[in-house]
Parts: structure tokens; C-alpha cells; sequence
């Protein structure tokens, strides 16, 4: 955890932006794998997290705007507890550790918001994603599960995401901490990327790095030689002589900081030549994407530039043609990168995602566009000193798509379907840093892994 007073500071910001009203915020419970007693490991709301550094199930947090009071409820550790889980701190130990000045019972929340509800003052609180929050709440309230999902805070949604956007220099330092362990996960999976070994044995190698070191994931793994499915959890496959592997991974800090980074390697150590090619333009458009961020750049226009890059890299490879500006305009390039350049990167990995991604994303001056691919991109807006946004372009070959682009006729005047038949079963790479955005330019948190084709061969050679 912080200091108290970080987290005091943090709601006390809070409170005053939100103005009046009151503020109810549960954390997460633990939720039932297969049947209750047997758990999912844990892990914390991010607002919570943030509010408190509390990482225990089944807290809830309120908050007075307007007189300031405030109250940690929630249940109180008993002899069964102990016997099954292990002694731990009572309910005043954690408010203490969190700096709220008072506690109560699990129950007294639901009298705090009906009280609150009583006297005509507003109850605000964030969407709930998981069913158990949403159930707490309409406990709490005495409302229904359909009016608590539609019935979520505004307002407090502004003030969070306008708060934990901003990174200050202890949080970027967490999240330092979890790229450093990254490093050393993409140091483990450089020495042994070889033909012949499994996918699911790197994927547990890579894990077993992770806990050794203290950590966890901050999301499942992407471990695949089949790059192209986007988000692909599959573990099944043997690693053969001239495949791309793609890991996009994170991990946790000690305080709850995630990192997010995917690197693309040559099974066997060496790029085919056509590998290569569509390597080094992946890596071209990331680094401009990079060198396009600065204080007041909105990410549209990062995102924009990189995917110039693309199409005038896959031009020269004669997969596409025409002017860039026009071929990205027409969202042609997104046959080939379907997704956004990048996301806001803090407790949550796509950060605050559960507050709605146009509200973190997106603001009055940007709005989501409804193009094929455009709209996949989580954050547009102009970015400002304190934010850590990841920077993940990629290009892939996705059999079934190009196919019904084929079918269809779309894009003809920018896309060569001829040229691309060859390119059926090259599978995908995508490259993705965390770059922390300062008051002249940016910081990449990830520069020291390896990216580059020579960097990589010459790691995967030793
Ligand atoms: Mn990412």
C-alpha cells in the first residue's frame, strides 16, 4: 500500500468534484469458480484499489461529499475465518491502513444509502461489471438489478477517470516494477522460443517466471503461433521452424500496477525475409506512432499516423495502393489492423475500461467513429502530461476476412487480393510498448526489451 494520505488525498479529490451527494463503492467480492467455496483468485475493483489500496474481498467505501465523512463497511473477521483462511486484520486495521476515519458493518451500508436516499440526496456509484456488485448494490439501494445498471453515476464517472488518468510519479514507478518483471518474462521466452516446444509449456515457463517473482498476470496470456485471432487464449500448438510466435502479456505490481506488452518472435531465431518485411513495417509504425504523442496531441491523430505507415509499407510490398491519407480515410488498412493503436494503461490494464470506454477514451471534442476498425480504438483524445497509454500496432492476415472483403468487392481500388493469396498462412505480429506521456514528449516504460530484428535474432541466437 501508500502512504494513508495518498489515498485520503485521492478521495478527498474526488469528493469535492462530485460536489454533492454521496459516494457508495464497493469492492469486489470473490466470486465461485464451480461451486462458492471454491474461488477464482481475487483480485480488486480498480476505483477500489485506488481509493483505499485495500486488497480484500467484500469491503464497501462511503463517501459524503459534502460534510466529508467517511466509512469503511464490511464484515468483520471471525474464528472461522481464521481457522479456514488465517488470522486477518480487523475491519479498524484496514480503515486505518486506507486513513477512513470510521467503520462499520457489512450492513451498515445499506443504512447509510437508504438514510442518504431518505433525506432526497443523490447515491452515486460506478457501473457494476460483475453480477455480485450489481446484486450488492440493489441490496444497498433497494433497487432492482435493471435499474442499478442503468442507473450508474455520471458523474462520478468524470471525476474518476479524471483523476486516474493522471499518474503521478509512485504510480508510474509501479508500474516500472511490473514492466521490469515483463522484461524478465520476454528475457525467459527469447532463450527458449525454440522449434519443437509446445505452446503450453512456454505459457507455463512464462507463469512460473511471473509467481517466482512475486507476481501475477494482470490478464490471461496471449501465447500463439497463430497471431492473427486477435485475442487468442489457445494453448494447444507445437512451435515449428519458420513460425512467428505472438505473447502479449502483463503483470502486476505490488500495489496492483499493470504492464501490457506483446512482442513477436522467429521460431528458430531468424525472420524469413517475408517476415521481415512485414516486421520492420510494424516496427516503423509504432515508432511514429510514438513520435507523434506529445502534451495536446490527441491519440486519433498517433493512431492515424501509424497506420500511414502501414499502408505505405504494405504498398511497397504491393498488397496495397493509392495515396495513404486516402487509403486511411477509406479505413482500408483495417483488412489488416482491425484494432486501435493503444489504451490507457494503470490498475486495470485496459484502465477504467469498467467506467465505459468512451468516457475514458473519448471525450465532447473526440467521439467514436462508427468505421471498421476506427472503431476498435479505445483512446482518441489528446493526450496530457501523466498519462500512460500503450502503443500496440499490428498487421495480420486473417484468412476469413480477407475472403469476405474478396467476396464483397471492398476496397478494390486500395487492396491487391491477388498479392495477398501467398500471405493466407502468414499468421500476425504486433509490437506494443507502455509510453508514459511527460510534460515535453514521452517516456517508453518499455524500451529495454528487445524489439528490433537484430536485437531478437541476436538474443534468440545465444
Ligand atoms: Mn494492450
Amino acid at each position: 500500500m501508500f502512504d494513508a494520505t495518498i489515498y485520503a488525498a485521492r478521495r478527498a479529490q474526488a469528493m469535492r468534484s462530485v460536489g454533492t451527494g454521496v459516494i457508495v463503492l464497493p469492492g469486489n467480492d470473490l466470486l465461485g469458480m464451480n461451486y462458492k467455496a471454491n474461488e477464482y483468485p481475487f483480485r480488486q475493483d480498480g476505483s477500489f484499489l485506488y481509493f483505499t489500496g485495500l486488497d480484500t474481498p467484500s469491503l464497501c467505501l462511503w463517501l459524503d461529499c459534502e460534510s466529508g465523512e467517511e466509512v469503511l463497511c464490511g464484515p468483520e473477521p471471525d474464528l472461522m475465518h481464521t481457522i479456514w483462511s488465517g488470522p486477518a486484520p480487523s475491519l479498524g486495521e484496514l480503515a486505518e491502513r486506507a486513513g477512513v476515519a470510521r467503520h462499520g458493518s457489512a450492513v451498515g451500508v445499506q443504512e447509510l444509502c437508504r438514510k442518504a436516499m431518505g433525506n432526497g440526496r443523490e447515491v452515486h456509484y460506478l457501473p457494476p461489471y460483475q453480477g455480485d456488485g450489481v446484486l450488492r448494490l440493489a441490496r444497498f439501494l433497494g433497487r432492482t438489478p435493471g435499474e442499478i445498471e442503468a442507473g450508474f453515476s455520471q458523474r462520478l464517472i468524470e471525476a474518476m477517470v479524471e483523476l486516474r488518468s493522471l499518474k503521478d510519479e509512485t504510480e508510474v514507478e509501479e508500474i516500472r516494477r511490473a514492466v521490469a518483471v515483463s522484461a524478465d518474462m520476454y528475457a525467459e521466452l527469447m532463450a527458449c522460443c525454440r522449434p519443437g516446444v509446445s505452446e503450453m509449456e512456454l505459457y507455463g515457463r512464462l507463469q512460473g517466471l511471473i509467481l517466482s517473482r512475486g507476481s501475477r498476470e494482470a490478464f490471461p496470456m496471449i501465447l500463439s503461433r497463430r497471431g492473427e485471432v486477435l485475442h487468442n487464449h489457445t494453448h494447444d500448438q507445437i512451435l515449428r521452424q519458420g513460425d512467428l510466435l505472438l505473447v502479449d502479456s502483463g503483470v502486476c505490481s505490488p500495489r496492483g500496477y499493470a504492464s501490457d506488452i506483446t512482442r513477436t518472435l522467429p521460431v528458430g531465431g531468424a525472420f524469413t525475409p517475408w517476415q521481415r518485411d512485414i516486421y520492420e513495417i510494424v516496427l516503423h509504425a509504432q515508432a511514429v506512432g510514438i513520435a507523434s504523442m506529445a502534451p495536446g496531441i490527441p491519440f486519433l491523430d498517433c493512431h492515424l499516423a501509424a497506420a500511414k505507415v502501414m499502408v505505405e509499407g504494405l504498398s511497397a510490398l504491393g498488397l496495397m495502393r493509392g495515396k495513404p491519407e486516402v487509403v486511411v480515410a477509406a479505413g482500408a488498412h483495417a483488412l489488416f489492423c482491425p484494432h486501435g493503436l493503444g489504451h490507457m494503461l494503470g490498475l486495470d490494464v485496459h484502465d477504467m475500461e469498467s467506467l465505459g470506454e468512451d468516457n475514458v477514451g473519448y471525450d465532447q471534442e473526440f467521439r467514436r467513429s462508427g468505421q471498421f476498425g476506427l472503431s476498435g480504438l479505445r483512446m482518441a483524445r489528446r493526450l496530457r502530461p501523466g498519462f500512460v497509454v500503450t502503443v500496440e500496432p499490428g498487421i495480420y492476415f486473417i484468412p476469413d476476412l480477407i475472403r469476405l472483403w474478396r467476396e464483397q468487392g471492398r476496397q478494390t481500388e486500395f487492396i491487391d487480393y491477388d498479392a495477398l493469396e501467398p500471405y493466407l498462412d502468414f499468421g500476425g505480429i504486433r509490437i506494443e510498448d507502455d509510453v508514459l506521456v511527460t510534460e515535453t514528449g514521452v517516456d517508453v516504460l518499455s524500451a529495454t526489451i528487445p524489439k528490433t530484428v537484430a536485437e531478437l535474432e541476436d538474443r534468440m541466437a545465444q
